[in-house]
């Protein structure tokens, strides 16, 4: 079993589960995940370009379009990178990547929003068909009692105490999918992470430990090191990466991607890039925390799990070029 802490608060069970190297989750993460650790060790600070291809940041415009990335509000916590016509949906503006293998996708520029899961939450009176797995997930709604969801007066902030069924739903609804295998589907067992979209496009397909860079930066995004709390969207500037116009890939609000284990509705699922509450690498070994692309130790709770530092973001394939 994998080792559980729980709380009650207002009468409301609170799940967190720290990850270890046991059960099948633990496999899970260390197929997904602790592999891109290994990628990253290797080309940290070393010959890290070998791997990258014309076109990997979208600050270089794959789609042949100016506007793709330098949306000139510098972060300022609308999360509204302009839209890329490559990457249609509802929600957050997207950011267009390529992949190692040249596969162009689209990943949410921000977190998800308050705001944007109360669209969706308004739009479809809580209720959305979702797939046998979540056949337990009874509410869309984020989980009351669970942080601080008031999406009129924090819109910006990332919405959190969702689960990963909740998260599933939204990416549906809004034209997108919640991030998993490039090219579509879930990542299921040994996933090199550069077929992960979260985590290649974090990673700037392997070269980085860090969205910002190859080390980890004190302050650059939210964590333990600023003690600051959740934040609205995009509100750190140093926090952009791995390339123009993505924000929090490290930090803010750790986010469920579409990586879970075979357990059916007790599966488990994969959560990355850390959050406010992270402590940073003592050592600067990126793989001792979980603030990084591809951490050694990260989260893989219940599907059904909750928190108030736990959100996610939405991916999908570009459309072809024009
Ligand atoms: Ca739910
Ligand atoms: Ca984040």
């Amino acid at each position: 079993m994998l080792p559980l802490e729980s709380s009650t608060k207002d009468g409301v069970s609170k799940r967190r589960i720290r990850a270890r190297v046991l059960g099948p989750g633990a496999c899970l993460v260390a197929l997904v995940v602790g592999v891109g650790g290994c990628s990253l060790t290797k080309t940290d600070g070393l010959a890290g370009d070998a791997l990258r291809t014309d076109g990997l940041d979208a600050a270089h415009d794959p789609d042949g379009r100016s506007d793709t990335s330098d949306d000139g509000d510098g972060g300022t916590g609308d999360g509204n990178a302009p839209a890329n016509t490559r990457c249609p949906g509802k929600g957050a503006a997207m950011v267009l990547v390529e992949s190692v293998a040249k596969v162009a996708y689209c990943i949410d520029s921000t977190e998800v929003t308050q705001a944007q899961y109360q669209e969706f939450l308004d739009a479809t009176g809580g209720s959305y068909g979702q797939p046998a797995e979540c056949a337990n997930n009874l509410s869309l709604a984020p989980v009351n009692g669970c942080g601080q969801h008031a999406p009129t007066t924090r819109g910006q902030y990332p919405v959190t105490c969702v689960d990963w069924c909740d998260a599933r739903a939204y990416c549906d609804w809004a034209g997108k999918r919640l991030c998993g295998k490039i090219g579509g589907g879930p990542v299921i067992g040994y996933a090199a992470p550069n077929e992960v979209e979260w985590t290649a496009a974090c990673s700037k397909n392997g070269t980085r430990a860090f969205p910002y860079g190859t080390a980890y930066v004190a302050g650059a995004c939210n964590d333990k090191t600023l003690d600051a709390g959740i934040a609205p969207v995009a509100s750190f500037t140093g926090c952009e990466g791995a390339s123009t116009a993505l924000f929090d890939m490290s930090g803010n609000v750790r986010e469920w991607i579409n990586a879970c284990d075979d357990g059916g509705a007790n599966r488990s699922c994969v959560c990355v890039g850390g959050a406010f509450n992270s402590t940073p690498p003592a050592t600067g070994d990126p793989l001792t925390t979980d603030l990084s692309c591809a951490p050694g130790d990260s989260f893989h709770p219940p599907a059904s799990s909750w928190g108030d530092d736990l959100g996610f973001r939405c991916c999908r394939d570009a459309l072809d070029a024009p």
